[in-house]
């Protein structure tokens, strides 16, 4: 055989070799790519008999190595049920069998670019939904839904994780191209509170509001205009008011057309704080200006007569060194740090045209929660990943760019005191989810589930449950899986009587 041939055979071998290299491909732990199930995991300290229900997670985990200058974000979603029931704990993990999924997964290759960007993808795939499914998982109506904020829902089986809808339109009612990954419930009509933005396409300065009714009907539906295009990733929904606040993280059609990701960080634009009557047809919709500020994540918001409340993780510059700053400014660690920031408006005043900020708490996070079950009315208990830097780090650990998230820690508004779970020296806490200690429990009695990953032992995945009452005390049970597990963004809770049952 000559040299040649043997060459271009080595071509073809490593073109449809699956290959991640270092950390695979991205800044990171490498993917997981397993889909698992562990019947009666193994158990530390005691679960408390009187959970009942699903814990289900979800994030970014590449299929395919990713195109070079992708990002996290863009990684296929991959979700998992922690299901306790009776002191046990059972783990399930599968892929979102999204249209993008199931098309690479023929192709044996990745046929999508980088975040967010359809210029940068392989032609055969230009009528496939690009959506991931990987941001959040939220139940509603009997279904869980995937979800990515650049395309419709996909559901999914809450008990076998199957996908059921990899486009979910709820019955072609849906108008907009795209769905947020937090739409908002509210507990006393049982509706569901969504939005999408970028809504008649890339780029598009359209954003559609939709209530979807207790038996998931969409009952209601405005449209509005967004002052720039840029990322909406969550938003604010009271009994009486939406709210939606635009970050300079800015959708660049320009620089997607040269092969980079959806969003630069445009330092030169204001943040907009817009308020519409829930219900309306948008046409009220006000917008009040602020400064510079990067906000992804709301914990709670309420309304009090013509006065609207929304507590965000607020920070003053982009957090989030995978998307780039467009005028190229150096990450400053200061200005990354986010705090729960009240931001307030008084609809009665017809003059005013900025809204108001107040930094709530020293303590520094990310990701805000509050007991979901008092979403849209005025709530008192909020909880939140943290960083406490006064906390003790493994000497092994010194060589991390970051310090590890290494606390959940309680906001107690009414009384504006704080306490908070310490993880340990050796690890690092994704996202907390708040469980009620039984239905009808008073708001905020019960537990946070969350899961740590042990940092000397490659990230292996811990899920903790944390007394919400005791949270000094550590956790109350450990469920230990062998493995990692999947990366996490968002995770809700369903209690065990609202599942299917088997
Ligand atoms: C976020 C996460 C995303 C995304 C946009 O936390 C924003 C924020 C996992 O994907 O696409
Ligand atoms: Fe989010």
């Amino acid at each position: 055989m000559s040299s040649k041939s043997s060459n271009s055979e080595n071509d073809q071998a490593r073109a449809r070799r699956v290959h991640f290299g270092e950390a695979g491909g991205l800044r990171g732990f490498p993917p997981f790519r397993a889909e698992c199930d562990i019947e009666d995991c193994e158990v530390e300290g005691l679960i408390p008999e009187e959970i009942d229900g699903a814990f289900y997670r979800v994030g970014p985990d590449f299929q395919y190595p990713p195109a070079p200058g992708n990002i996290p974000f863009d990684g296929e979603g991959h979700l998992c049920m922690f299901r306790i029931a009776n002191g046990r704990a059972s783990f399930k993990s599968r892929y979102v069998q999204t249209q993008r999924y199931k098309a690479q997964l023929a192709a044996h290759r990745r046929l999508f670019g980088v975040y967010r960007n359809p210029f940068s993808d392989d032609p055969s795939v230009v009528n496939v939904s690009r959506g991931t499914a990987n941001t959040h998982v939220v139940f509603h109506a009997g279904k869980l839904f995937a979800l990515k904020e650049d395309s419709p829902p996909v559901a999914v089986d809450p008990l076998t994780l199957a996908t059921l809808d990899d486009y979910h339109t709820f019955h072609g009612k849906l108008t907009s191209q795209t769905f947020t990954a937090h739409p908002k419930f509210d507990p006393q009509t049982g509706e569901m509170l969504a939005f999408g933005y970028e809504a008649k396409g890339l780029a598009t300065d359209d954003m559609a509001v939709y209530a979807v009714d207790a038996k998931g009907n969409i009952t209601w539906e405005a449209w509005v205009k967004v002052p720039y295009v840029g990322m909406v990733h969550d938003f604010a929904v009271t009994q009486k008011y939406i709210a939606f606040l635009i970050i300079p993280m800015a959708t660049n059609v320009e620089r997607m057309k040269q092969g980079h990701i959806h969003y630069a960080w445009d330092s030169t634009l204001p943040t907009w704080f817009g308020v519409m009557l829930r219900g309306g047809d948008g046409k009220d919709i006000r917008w009040f200006k602020g400064p510079e500020r990067c906000a992804t994540h709301v914990m709670g918001a309420f309304s009090d007569g013509d006065k609207l409340f929304v507590d965000v993780d607020m920070a003053m510059k982009n957090q989030f060194p995978f998307f780039p700053n467009l005028h190229g400014e150096p990450f400053d660690p200061k200005s990354l740090t986010g705090h729960v920031t009240r931001l307030s408006v008084d609809l009665s005043k017809k003059n005013i045209s900025d809204y108001e900020m107040e930094v709530l708490y020293p303590e520094v996070g990310i990701l805000p929660r509050q007991d979901d079950r008092y979403q849209t009315v005025h709530y008192r208990h909020g909880y939140m990943a943290t960083t406490d830097a006064s906390r003790p780090l493994n000497p092994k650990l010194s060589g991390l760019p970051f310090r590890p998230t290494n606390c959940y820690t309680h906001f107690d508004h009414a009384t504006r005191r704080t306490s908070s779970f310490f993880i340990g020296d050796d690890s690092g806490l994704q996202e907390a989810c708040f469980v009620p200690r039984r239905n009808g429990a008073p708001e905020g009695d019960g537990y946070l589930v969350g899961v740590a990953n042990r940092l000397l032992e490659g990230g292996r995945a811990d899920l903790v449950i944390v007394d919400t009452q005791h949270m000094e005390d550590g956790p109350v049970a450990t469920v230990r899986l062998p493995f990692r597990s999947p990366s996490q963004v968002h995770g809700s809770w369903v209690p065990g009587d609202q599942l299917p049952k088997r």
